[in-house]
């Protein structure tokens, strides 16, 4: 027996110790060295998906239920069924489906999360963020960068509902959040609609516009789905189609080329009718939700079915491929920039 097969103490002896020490809030190493340094992601993250309709349905009856001034904001919660009681969607992110009935508003507020909002259905509501008013059209990708304050009012004559996705979990686990109450309904308005995009988004910047020393999120708010669905339908043209993500883009901050959020990267893709990419995996678990077309995804041991606004989820590591029985447009977000600046992003494209 070599030195090293040697067993010191026996299992009642070693139980004893562990149970003493425990007393003192220590814990052997070796005996949960296993659950933490794992040789791949073991995410209690589970694929999932969510029919609109059934989000809408259930939304229709909380509309009847709460007002959005009393409920701060009228949202349901979409909660990995891998992850329940703890509002996550993946292990780092929350998302949720937010109703805003003609008439309403949700009260203004700010905190240090980082909120998204993909609109889903209705026009022409509004969500203000720090002074300019931005109106919300099906497809319109809208940020809401930490402390700036924000509000959101529907003057239309329909409902509207978004997808919210925030960097909740992630505030939590650094323990960072702060949060306030403006006071008022609404903030007041000193900036022109659309002026972070004229300012910011033109291929034109302030001449004395630093990056370094602006916010680390990006200076343009509003992200029109007509003018990126405009890109992909001229990149289409080009046929120059990516085995894994058909043509997939990154929602950027114009001023850097980096992520448009410091904690959360959004995406957009198009996939053609017929197209099934090749199975592919990374260590960003990712929402995506179906703007356009229908058709099915692979994630891990799940087939997982979509249409129109459709919201489903890929953890981290998990074999992915989609099939699309139509033309079809996928919105997605993850905690992509912030593993890429720890150093830990990592993807597999199979044998692509
Ligand atoms: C929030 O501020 C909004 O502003 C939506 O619409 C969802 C979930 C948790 C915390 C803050 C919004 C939110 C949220």
């Amino acid at each position: 027996m070599s030195p090293a097969d040697e067993t010191a103490g026996n299992a009642a002896e070693r139980q004893a110790f562990y149970d003493r020490i425990d007393k003192s809030n220590m814990t052997a190493l070796w005996t949960v060295l296993d659950g933490l340094v794992t040789p791949e992601p073991r995410s209690a993250c589970r694929p999932v998906g969510w029919r609109f309709d059934a989000i809408r349905e259930a939304m229709v009856e909380a509309g009847g239920l709460i007002t959005a001034r009393e409920a701060e904001r009228r949202v349901l919660v979409l909660e990995n069924p891998g992850l329940r009681g703890q509002s996550k969607v993946t292990t780092s992110l929350y998302a949720g489906v937010q109703l805003v009935l003609p008439g309403e508003v949700a009260p203004a507020h700010r905190h240090s999360q980082t909120a998204l909002r993909l609109v889903l259905e209705g026009k022409g509501a509004h969500t203000a963020v720090d002074g300019e008013r931005v109106m919300m059209s099906p497809g319109d990708f809208i940020i809401t960068p930490s402390m700036t304050w924000h509000d959101h009012g529907n003057e239309s004559d329909e409902p509207i509902y978004w997808l919210d996705g925030l960097d909740i979990p992630l505030v939590q686990f650094l323990d960072a959040s702060f949060a306030e109450r403006l006071g008022e309904e609404e903030q007041p308005v000193t900036r022109p609609q659309g002026d972070s995009l004229a300012r910011y988004g033109g291929n034109l910047l302030p001449v004395d516009y630093q990056p370094a020393a602006a916010s680390p999120t990006s200076p343009v708010f509003w992200y029109p789905y007509e003018r990126s669905r405009e890109t992909l339908e001229r990149l289409s043209r080009t046929q120059d189609w990516d085995p894994c993500h058909g043509l997939r883009m990154r929602f950027v901050n114009p001023a850097t080329g980096g992520h448009a959020m410091p904690t959360i990267g959004s995406f957009l893709q198009l996939l053609p009718k017929g197209f099934e990419t090749q199975r592919y995996r990374c260590t960003d678990a990712t929402v995506f939700t179906c703007l356009e077309g229908r058709g099915r995804s692979r994630i891990g041991d799940e087939t997982i079915e979509w249409g129109p606004r459709d919201i489903f989820v890929a953890p981290s590591w998990a074999w992915t491929s989609h099939e699309a029985g139509a033309e079809s447009v996928l919105f997605s977000f993850s905690d992509r920039p912030v593993q890429e600046k720890l150093g830990l992003w990592r993807e597999d494209r199979g044998n692509a």
